[in-house]
């Protein structure tokens, strides 16, 4: 059978969603398939141009008629020019919202050849964006018009089902991370230099929307710090990275903190971490506390939302209410006097993320599904 010729559109920015769009297509192209990136700039984690990858870019032209560009229909033209020169089985789109709408709009105008569009929802697409009510019937309308539908937890799963009153056809297929990228391969200088004193060093990484609860961050931070050496090291950008500068200044932690701004090859810093804090207020997977993982890094996350789909509960991390301050600085405190506790979670924590949610195990759902849709 002939591999199948793919499109792929998602927010080519920081963001999980983009990762796993971006790595999904690495690996895809390396299976065979041909990949067609369509997405406004360069994915981030488009590493390296390989056979089988293509990027096209969206344009959008400037026009004083348009006070914001008309993004979706600058796509959906991007998308339906693709999908007839390069002769596109499947329009995969990452993130329901505005990225499904133009793919629909694609496939009507190529009818009658045909196109089929699969749409995998992330999480805020569902649980933030798509519940606005200016975005609810939208969202709603293209779950059903879609082919497909899949959704990266059975939480997001029954959240879909629960707010939108659809999707029992929607199959669940988990992110995954690379074990040959993501593993414990720690850069002792770059280490040294977050954690001079040999302190355990506790990281977060997200884009720093409110969604990420940020003030418990700083304030497990400031618990552990009452009784324990340590330090934090910051990951990434967005709306709240200031209030978190100002708060850290404010209780005079601002020396043990450092903010790394948005990394590229986020593989080379996780792996200095001994834990890795997530205390989202809700996560529909939490890939980064997966590919912390994968580095043997101990995960500390949010028990709102799928993450209990691979962590196991003090076995390879921990899960906490979002707003169990005590109970998260409790498990750091404890392994940092347990070193020995701490490394044992650590490879189980690798151990499980590799045999259960490794790329290829994953890739293999994602390939079946391509199968069945065309
Ligand atoms: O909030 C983020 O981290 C970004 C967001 C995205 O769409 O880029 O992440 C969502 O998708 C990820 C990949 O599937 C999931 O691992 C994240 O849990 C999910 N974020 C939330 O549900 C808040």
């Amino acid at each position: 059978m002939r591999m199948p010729r793919i499109g792929i559109t998602c927010y080519p920015d920081q963001g999980g969603s983009g990762v796993v769009a971006t790595e999904l297509g690495l690996h895809l192209a390396r299976h065979g398939c041909e990949v067609h990136f369509i997405t406004s700039s360069l994915p981030f984690r488009l590493r390296a141009y390989g056979d089988n990858i293509f990027f096209h870019k969206v344009e959008m032209p400037e026009y004083p008629v348009f006070k914001n560009s008309p993004y979706t229909l600058s796509l959906a033209t991007a998308m339906q020019d693709v999908a007839l020169k390069c002769k596109l089985d499947i329009l995969h789109v990452h993130y329901a919202i505005p990225h499904a709408a133009a793919a629909f709009l694609a496939r009507e105008m190529m009818k009658p050849r045909d196109l089929k569009i699969i749409t995998t929802l992330h999480g805020t697409d569902i649980t933030l964006v798509g519940k606005e009510p200016s975005f609810f019937p939208m969202t709603q309308f293209l779950i059903k018009a879609s082919d497909a539908v899949t959704a990266v937890s059975n939480f997001l799963k029954s959240e879909t089902e629960r707010v939108f009153g659809v999707g029992e056809n929607i199959k669940v297929i988990p992110n995954f991370v690379d074990p040959r990228i993501f593993k414990p391969a720690v850069d002792k200088e770059l280490k040294e230099s977050l954690a001079p004193d040999q302190e355990k060093i506790i990281l977060h990484a997200s884009n720093f929307r409110e969604v990420k609860n940020l003030p418990a961050v700083i304030n497990v931070f400031e618990k552990v710090c009452q009784t324990h050496k340590a330090r934090l090291v910051l990951v990434g950008d967005g709306p709240e990275a200031k209030a978190v500068q100002a708060r850290v200044q404010e209780i005079g932690l601002r020396p043990l903190v450092s903010f790394l701004g948005q990394v590229d090859q986020l593989e080379k810093v996780l792996p200095v971490a001994d834990f890795l804090l997530l205390p989202s207020l809700h996560e529909s997977f939490g890939l980064v506390a997966l590919e912390a993982m994968a580095c043997s890094v101990v995960p500390v996350i949010t028990n709102v939302g799928g993450a209990s789909e691979f962590i196991n509960d003090g076995l390879n991390g921990f899960l906490r209410a979002p707003d169990d301050v005590q109970g998260m600085a409790q498990v750091i405190t404890r392994l940092i006097d347990d070193e020995n506790g701490r490394q044992m979670i650590a490879e189980e924590a690798r151990r499980d993320a590799v045999m259960d949610f490794g790329a290829s195990c994953v890739m293999r759902q994602y390939l079946e599904l391509y199968e069945t849709i065309i």
